[in-house]
């Protein structure tokens, strides 16, 4: 199964890693063929090469268009060398053996990444590379392949350790990863070519992603699994860069993806969310990001031990004293200053993850989640509610300020799940219900919540006293909101659309609440 290497191709765009590694292969005794841009840098490094036109008798042509899509390149990655009629093709057609193909793609991505024009997008389609990959690969059995720089060195020691060969089992390998290269390469463009024509839904879609991480394990410790790339460009848990602290888990990832989501719905001033099982337990707005944790952190400090922090601006040393204090999984923000990273770098485990930039939420964009045998793909929630989307439908208007904290709470109850609840006061949450599966339990439960954090804090009064609360659906009946009325409560945001609204609006004028209706659902199951 060892299969020596005397003759090699080398066409690549990434040219990293390549000079040590054709040196390599020159010192072993191994023939280079390489196409225009690849032979000139080998040439450079003083690496003796032939040029494939040179070797096909055939002149690279089209702006390079056409340059290894030639019988002798193919014939030479293809030939089973054990069939008979392949080698005497092989010798009809002097066409002679490539063993070793060196090759990665045109930066398609990285062109669509940057914004290029049409005209680049598709100069920058690889054909020529994918055919020479695949037909390596598929010859596995005598062909080795190699399309990341990461996988020189895998070749180096092979070579060294089976005199100039390599092993099946590595050959069978690095197939399988150049299939997957090809794979996620094609599904690059579908993707871009339907998103230039504005279709969202093609028939066929693929979100063949690149892995970028295996985890331990998954949600729970006998699942397992790994991060997929799907290639948006949206800061935040996936693409940001841990700083320190222990390896991220798939529950981590989860919840800083909705903590940071969450923050990001908060552009004017500090907002601070901290999150437990994706869902809130305190969100707090604030002139600087200290008074917001604090705030944050009150509405449910029991709840917030061992949470997840994010915050919209830069991580500053005077809120990280205060994070310091407890013990959290995850601090995700746009970036952490000096004096942050002295103060949290005492905590080793605690992990920091700087994503370089906050989203903006209302981005176009599709969410995918997975059921049995199907994947459910949908636009992304990224409808705004502001003060101009607001109707009021009871006898009294709300107040300025019940309108701040009506749309801060509104805010808040998008992130969290069904049915969602939430109590806030000057900016900060005071009781949050989540996830129940009746409304009124969840309202139930958000009056609960401010009560306690009421206590805690030795306050008297339940700190729902004087809140504004949010509803994420409509209220189907008066109870929830009777309840959030009876705990104080002065003013209510909802979507509207019962068939009881009518009961509901009456309810409200009845118990002395503003009520404000936003047209806009806001469903999170
Ligand atoms: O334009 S191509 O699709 N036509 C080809 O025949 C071909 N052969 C190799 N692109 C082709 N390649 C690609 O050229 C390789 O995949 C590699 O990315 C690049 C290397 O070109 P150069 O050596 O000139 O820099």
């Amino acid at each position: 199964t060892e299969r020596p290497i005397r003759r090699a191709l080398i066409s690549v765009s990434d040219k990293s890693g390549l000079e040590p590694f054709a040196k390599f292969l020159s010192s072993q005794g191994v023939e280079i063929l390489s196409t225009g841009g690849s032979a000139e840098a080998l040439r450079k490094a003083g690496i003796a090469v032939i040029d494939v036109s040179a070797h096909t008798g055939f002149p690279e042509i089209m702006d390079g268009r056409v340059k290894t899509l030639h019988p002798k390149i193919h014939g030479g990655l293809l030939s089973r060398r054990d069939l008979a009629t392949h080698v005497e093709a092989q010798q009809t057609h002097g066409i002679g053996d490539i063993d070793l193909l060196v090759s990665n793609l045109y930066p398609f991505e990285a062109t669509v990444a940057a914004g290029k024009p049409w005209e680049d997008c598709i100069e920058n389609i690889d054909i020529g590379g994918p055919a020479l990959i695949r037909a390596a690969a598929k010859n596995h059995d005598f062909v080795t392949i190699v399309v990341d720089p990461a996988d020189y060195a895998v070749v180096i020691e092979e070579m060294t350790a089976h005199r100039g060969a390599t092993t099946l089992a590595t050959r069978r390998r690095l197939a399988r990863q150049a299939y997957a290269r090809t794979a996620a390469y094609d599904a690059a463009i579908a993707r871009w070519m339907a998103e230039q024509a504005g279709e969202k839904f093609p028939p066929r879609i693929s979100f063949a992603g690149t892995r970028s991480q295996v985890l331990r394990y998954g949600e729970n410790p006998h699942q397992e699994a790994a991060v997929y790339l799907t290639g948006e460009r949206r800061p935040g848990i996936a693409l940001g860069k841990q700083l320190q602290g222990k390896e991220l888990s798939y529950n981590n990832f989860n919840d800083a993806d909705a903590a940071f989501e969450l923050v990001a719905e908060f552009d004017e001033g500090a907002a601070i969310a901290v999150i437990k099982h994706a869902n809130p337990c305190g969100v707090a707005t604030g002139s600087d990001l200290r008074s917001a944790y604090l705030r944050a952190l009150a509405c449910d400090p029991v709840s917030a031990f061992g949470g997840i922090i994010a915050a919209n601006r830069r991580l500053d040393g005077a809120v990280a004293e205060e994070i310091a204090k407890i013990f959290s999984e995850v601090i995700i923000a746009p970036g952490f200053t000096p004096e942050a990273l002295a103060v949290l770098g005492a905590k080793k485990n605690l992990r920091l993850v700087e994503t370089g930039g906050m989203p903006a939420p209302a981005t176009a964009g599709l969410t995918v989640r997975s059921i049995a045998g199907a994947l459910l793909v949908q636009t992304n929630d990224a409808k705004k509610t502001g003060a101009g989307n607001l109707k009021v439908v009871t006898k009294r208007a709300p107040s300025e300020q019940e309108i701040a904290d009506l749309l801060f709470a509104f805010k808040v109850a998008k992130h969290a799940k069904s049915n969602a609840i939430v109590y806030a006061k000057n900016g900060a949450t005071v009781g949050v219900g989540a996830g129940q599966m009746s409304r009124v339990d969840s309202s139930r439960i958000a009056a609960w919540k401010a009560a306690e954090a009421a206590k805690t804090a030795g306050d008297a009064e339940t700190w729902a006293k004087g809140s504004v609360v949010a509803s994420d659906a409509f209220f189907p009946f008066a109870d929830g909101l009777l309840a959030a009325a009876e705990a104080g409560a002065t003013a209510v945001i909802q979507p509207g659309g019962s068939m009881r609204d009518d009961e509901v609006i009456k309810a409200a004028d009845e118990a002395g609440l503003a009520m404000v209706f936003t047209g806009i659902r806001h469903f999170r199951h």
